[in-house]
């Protein structure tokens, strides 16, 4: 999955909350956390790409129906508001 934002610098997570500046999450056939607070640790459905990096693979998806939903949040995790998109997709067995 490649991922695109406009009007938000991408970045490592460095802990800090900036305007403008933040790295993506994704959630897979997961809801998001609620917004006012850090997105919890990387698990099998929680991914901070805390790299900086616009890309990233999932190993290991069943076949069926999948949804991610991307969100992007500030260097602190905290989401950052409207910042996020969703695609649904369908791995063939
Ligand atoms: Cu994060």
């Amino acid at each position: 999955m490649t991922l695109r934002s406009e009007g938000v610098r991408i970045a490592k997570a460095d802990g800090a909350r900036v305007e403008g500046v933040g790295h993506y999450h994704l959630f897979l056939d997961t809801l998001p956390t609620t917004d006012s607070l850090p997105i919890p640790p990387n698990s099998s459905k929680v991914v901070h790409i805390g790299t900086g990096d616009s890309t990233y693979t999932f190993k290991g998806v069943p076949a069926g129906r999948h949804r991610i939903i991307a969100v992007i949040g500030y260097g602190s995790h905290v989401p950052m508001a409207g910042r996020r998109d969703t695609v649904d997709f369908t791995v063939k067995p």
